[in-house]
């Protein structure tokens, strides 16, 4: 095991893969810059944490009588940030979700990684996804410009997509392609493109008068690298968000405080998503196993060594 890390860790792909991430890094930030969009700090311990739609164990600490969660996502704590003269936001924002084993099969699970998390006030689905796919361009056409050595010691050749982004609706995906469809269609798509109304966590928008109909989004990355990024127009008032949390039978009492600021009406209608950042690293280096592009394994199910 020892000598696997040390090859993982020797191996001459590595100085590439990391150029590579830390051009794309600084084309995120420059992009934000130039969008005036400020940059906030990640937020690692809260009593609550993104439910997620799935099931992982739980990661939590103790401190004094609290119980604190290690953050699955900020997505909860996103829109409260926005009450006041705040615009929008973005942040480098590490997650820890620990995953069950079965998910190393789908070669884009680590159970602690770092999504660039994003959310805009008066944004709808729409104006978020254009600026989105303009993030996505800036980044790509960045890549090719600075790290054409890196790309061709990978072997990795990249275009810059066209946009618009293909847009599907999820319902109508599935009736063709069943389960899965996502990275079906991602297996034979060339260009990244846009999956929308997805049955999710509660903070994403159900439409009032068409029940069921969600009003967020995945972009899921060309040449069966899968989803990257999700998010959604948000639940912003008390009762939907405690309508939707019921259904859900969620336990209610840890959500206090942020239901009694949403009880307020001062949370202002947004929109917003997360871009896992080692999925972009994935798909940039043309790596097919996500392990690849971190340090020491952090893959679902593994043994961490180090
Ligand atoms: N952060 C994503 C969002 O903004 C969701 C997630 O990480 N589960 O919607």
């Amino acid at each position: 095991m020892v000598q696997k890390l040390i090859s993982r860790l020797s191996s001459e792909k590595l100085p590439a893969i990391l150029r590579i991430q830390t051009v794309a890094l600084r084309a995120i930030s420059d992009y934000m810059e130039g969008q005036n969009v400020p940059q906030i700090m990640p937020i690692l311990l809260s009593p609550i944490t993104d439910p997620l739609n799935h099931e992982v164990f739980d990661a939590e600490v103790s401190y004094y009588d609290q119980r604190l969660q290690l953050t699955r996502s900020i997505t909860i704590h996103k829109p409260l940030i926005l009450m006041g003269h705040l615009k929008g936001f973005f942040c480098f924002s590490p997650n820890i979700r620990l995953e069950k084993a079965e998910k190393s099969k789908t070669g884009r699970h680590l159970i602690e990684f770092t999504q660039v998390e994003m959310e805009f006030k008066e944004f709808d689905k729409k104006r978020f996804m254009g600026f989105v796919e303009g993030l996505v361009r800036h980044v790509i056409s960045r890549v090719i410009a600075e790290c054409a050595d890196e790309l061709k010691l990978l072997g990795r050749k990249l275009e810059i997509p066209e946009g618009p982004f293909r847009t599907f609706e999820s319902s109508e995906l599935a009736a063709v392609l069943g389960e899965g469809y996502d990275d079906k269609l991602s297996e034979t798509s060339r260009q990244p493109f846009w999956v929308l109304s997805l049955k999710r966590e509660f903070y994403d928008r159900e439409d009032k008068e068409r029940r069921g109909y969600y009003h967020n989004y995945d972009l899921i990355w060309p040449e069966g690298f899968g989803e990257a990024l999700s998010g959604g127009e948000r639940e912003f008032e008390y009762k939907e968000v405690i309508r939707k949390m019921k259904e859900r039978h969620m336990e209610i009492e840890p959500y206090e405080s942020y239901l009694r600021i949403l009880k307020t009406g001062n949370v202002p209608r947004t929109a917003g998503g997360g871009l896992g950042v080692e999925r972009l690293v994935r798909f940039l280096t043309g790596l097919r196993d996500i392990d690849e592009v971190t340090l020491f394994p952090r893959k679902a199910g593994a043994k961490i060594e180090l």
